[in-house]
C-alpha cells in the first residue's frame, strides 16, 4: 500500500478500523491463539549507541547494574524455566551496537544450538550483523532476528545519532539474505507525530520480505534517559497502530512488546480484537518490569486466549 492508502486507513473511525483489522486477523490466524515469548538479556549495559529512550546507552544516566555476557548454562535455564511456564519463543538480547566476530559471539551462537534444541523458537537482537554472521546464526538454528526500525526515517536522528535508518535496513537485508525471520517493529510515544507513525507502519510493510513479527512498543520511560519526562501518547493511538499493522501485514505476528505494565487489560484486550497474538511474558523485559505471570495467565484466561505451539504454521496460512 502506498503512503496516502496507509494514511487513509489510519484515519478510519477507530471502531471501523478494530473491526477491518479483527476481520484480517481472523482469516489468518486462530484468534483465540497468543504465542507468548519470553526475553533474556545476556548482556546489559554499556552499549555504544546513542538511542534515547535506552537504559542500556553509555550516553544515558540509568541506575543500571552492567553485566558481561551471561554463560550458555545459565542462559539454557533459564530457557527451561520460560518453556516450563509455558513460552515458545526464547529471545536473547545483548547490549551490543553490532556483532563483532570471537569468542562472545560463538557463545551465542552456542546458546541459539542450546535453545532450539530445546524445541523452543530460538530469537536473538545483538545489533548489526553481517550476512556472515546471520548465516552462522541460522546454522545454529536461528528462528528469528529482532532489529527494530523504532520511528520513521524523518525522525530517527531525534532519537538515534550513532547509526543510520539505513544501517538498519541493510542488516534486515543480511539476516533476510540468511533465509532468518526478522522480527521487525518500533516504539510508539518517543514524541514522534502521527505522521511518523504512519511512515513507520508504511516502511515496514513495505520490507521485502514482510517482517514475520512486528514488536510494537510503547515508550518505557526510564529516569536518567533524555525520555524520562517524555508524555505517555494517548492509547487510542497504540490502538490505531496495532490495527493498521494487522491490516498491512496479515500474516504476521503482531507482538505487544514494551509497556504493557502500564496499559490497562481493558486496552489490552482491544489490542488483541485489533489482530495483537503474542506477548512478552515473564516479569522482566530486559531490564524493565513486565507484568507478572499470574496477570497475564489470568488474562488470557477470562479472554478465552489459548497459548500458541512452537514452530506451528497456520493451517489458514498454509492453504494461502
Ligand atoms: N541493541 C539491540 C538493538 O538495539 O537492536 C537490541 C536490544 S534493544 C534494547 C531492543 C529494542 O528494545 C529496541 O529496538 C527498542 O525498540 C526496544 N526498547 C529499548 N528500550 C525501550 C524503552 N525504554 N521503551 C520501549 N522500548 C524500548
Ligand atoms: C522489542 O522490540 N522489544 C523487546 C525485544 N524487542 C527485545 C525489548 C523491550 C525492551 C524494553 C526495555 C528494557 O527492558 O530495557
Ligand atoms: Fe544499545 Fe540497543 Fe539500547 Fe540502542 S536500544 S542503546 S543499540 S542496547
Amino acid at each position: 500500500m502506498n503512503i496516502t492508502d496507509v494514511t487513509e486507513l489510519y484515519h478510519k473511525p477507530l471502531l471501523d478500523l478494530v473491526y477491518e483489522a479483527a476481520s484480517v486477523h481472523r482469516a489468518h490466524h486462530d484468534h483465540h491463539e497468543m504465542q507468548l515469548c519470553t526475553l533474556l538479556s545476556i548482556k546489559t549495559g554499556g552499549c555504544a549507541e546513542d538511542c534515547k529512550y535506552c537504559s542500556q546507552s553509555i550516553y544515558n544516566n540509568a541506575d543500571l547494574e552492567k553485566e558481561t555476557l551471561l554463560k550458555t548454562d545459565e542462559v539454557l535455564e533459564q530457557a527451561r524455566k520460560a518453556k516450563e511456564s509455558g513460552s515458545t519463543r526464547f529471545c536473547m538480547g545483548a547490549a551490543w551496537p553490532k556483532v563483532l566476530d570471537g569468542r562472545a559471539f560463538d557463545r551465542v551462537c552456542d546458546m541459539v544450538r542450546g535453545v532450539s534444541d530445546m524445541g523452543l523458537e530460538a530469537c536473538c537482537t545483538l545489533g548489526m550483523l553481517t550476512e556472515a554472521q546471520a548465516v552462522k546464526l541460522k546454522e545454529a538454528g536461528l528462528s528469528a532476528y529482532n532489529h527494530n526500525l523504532d520511528t520513521s526515517e524523518a525522525f530517527y536522528d531525534k532519537i538515534i545519532t550513532t547509526r543510520t535508518y539505513q544501517d538498519r535496513l541493510d542488516t534486515l537485508q543480511n539476516v533476510a539474505k540468511a533465509g532468518i525471520s526478522a522480527c521487525c517493529g518500533g516504539i510508539l510515544g518517543l514524541g514522534e507525530s502521527e505522521e511518523d507513525r504512519i511512515s513507520l507502519l508504511h516502511t515496514l510493510s513495505n520490507l521485502d520480505p514482510q517482517p514475520e513479527s512486528v514488536p510494537i512498543n510503547m515508550l518505557i520511560p526510564v529516569e536518567g534517559t533524555p525520555l524520562a519526562d517524555q508524555a505517555p501518547l494517548d492509547i487510542f493511538e497504540w490502538i490505531r497502530c496495532i490495527a493498521v499493522a494487522r491490516i498491512l501485514m496479515p500474516k504476521a505476528m503482531v507482538r505487544l512488546s514494551a509497556g504493557r505494565l502500564s496499559i490497562s487489560k481493558e486496552a489490552q484486550a482491544l489490542a488483541f480484537l485489533a489482530g495483537a497474538n503474542a506477548i512478552f511474558t515473564g516479569e522482566k523485559l530486559l531490564t524493565a518490569p513486565n507484568p507478572e505471570e499470574d496477570f497475564d495467565r489470568a488474562l488470557l484466561g477470562e479472554l478465552g486466549l489459548k497459548p500458541r505451539t512452537p514452530y506451528k504454521k497456520d493451517v489458514r496460512q498454509e492453504a494461502a
